[in-house]
């Protein structure tokens, strides 16, 4: 059996994916026709030549001005499904995908037109490809504590199509404290609590450690810089925490696909699991990661067990669903 063969064929999960980052240069072109908005750019192959990020606010610009083409219901649907179509097709059985509802209301699209195109889809893809999922918000870190807690409240009518909350985009000088009260009241509410702490940002030590003791978060997004600090490594581990991280996104937005590191958290007993992040942007879903690391990082089937299987565990589905997979 080839390697290919093997990572094709595990049932896998994907915990850390942005719906926003799964849109297809082909979809930037049939939603901006349908929706009647003028491109810059000429080709899909176009739109690929321009993906030139090399850290985090040269991708995040690219990202933000791409998802004006989506304006409706039916386009959120879109979005949501063409992913799980994909997931399907690599045998990602179960999903739990961020969105980022305040890229959306700020360009005055309302919060239920992009919750229920997505909740929509995510009903289809359970029921027609197999894939379940649950639903995770996430609030942007560079806007201000006020506004995450305005969307928090236009998700209290939604509570049953959330599962969770996370925060994202640009982390320098938006530290976890920033988000202390809001992620108290998610809590309050029933919803699990991640947040991105991204690799090699400023501060990130300090950002770790407010996710652990301020804001006690069910998981960490990405959070790979804790190695540098061994009282991290062991709170993080002895709490059973999950940490989401994207090697193949890590490649592009600080040249590293952090095949070692990974390594290192498994020996350390952190739960590390592999995610694709934002796809469509680093032309790499589930499948391509897990092979970046087999090709770059010589990564062998028992890990690539132990990762996948680490991430039905430390996901947020019911524990009658986990004996399926355990
Ligand atoms: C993101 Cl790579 C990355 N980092 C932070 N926020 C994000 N949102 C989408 N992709
Ligand atoms: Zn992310």
């Amino acid at each position: 059996e080839s390697m290919l063969d093997f990572v094709q064929q595990l049932p896998k999960a994907e915990l850390h994916v942005h719906l926003e980052g799964t849109l297809e240069p082909e979809h930037i072109f049939s939603l901006a026709k349908r929706n009647g908005i003028e491109l810059v750019y000429k080709t899909p192959e176009e739109v690929v030549a321009a993906y030139d990020f090399h850290d985090l606010p040269s991708f995040l610009s690219i990202y933000y001005a791409a998802m004006d083409v989506l304006r409706t219901e039916d386009d959120f649907y879109e979005l949501a499904m063409h992913y799980f179509q994909r997931a399907a097709a690599q045998n990602v059985v179960y999903v739990e995908p961020f969105f980022d509802p305040q890229a959306h209301t700020s360009r005055g699209i309302a919060f239920d037109t992009v919750i229920n195109g997505i909740a929509r889809a995510q009903q289809d893809a359970a029921a027609s490809l197999g894939v379940e999922s649950n639903l995770i918000m996430c609030f942007l870190r560079d806007m201000s504590a006020e506004s995450a807690a305005e969307h928090l409240e236009m998700a209290v009518g939604h509570l049953d199509k959330l599962i969770g909350v996370g925060l994202d985009s640009d982390e320098k000088d938006n530290p976890p404290s920033k988000f202390a009260e809001v992620f108290a009241r998610a809590r309050d509410l029933g919803l699990k609590l991640t947040m991105h702490c991204d690799v090699n940002q400023k501060d990130i030590l300090e950002h770790i450690g407010e996710c652990l003791d301020l804001i006690a978060v069910d998981r960490i997004d990405h959070g790979v810089n804790a190695l540098q600090d061994d009282a991290l490594c062991t709170e993080i581990a002895r709490r059973g925490l999950g940490l989401t991280v994207c090697p193949v996104s890590n490649r592009f937005v600080v040249q590293n696909l952090t095949g070692n590191e990974i390594r290192d958290m498994l020996a350390r007993g952190m739960k590390a699991t592999i995610n694709s992040d934002d796809p469509a942007y680093f032309r790499a879903y589930m499948n391509e990661n897990l092979m970046a690391l087999v090709e770059d990082a010589d990564f062998t089937k028992d890990e690539l067990m132990t990762l996948t299987r680490n991430a039905f565990e430390v996901s947020w589905m019911s524990d009658e669903r986990k004996t399926d997979y355990l």
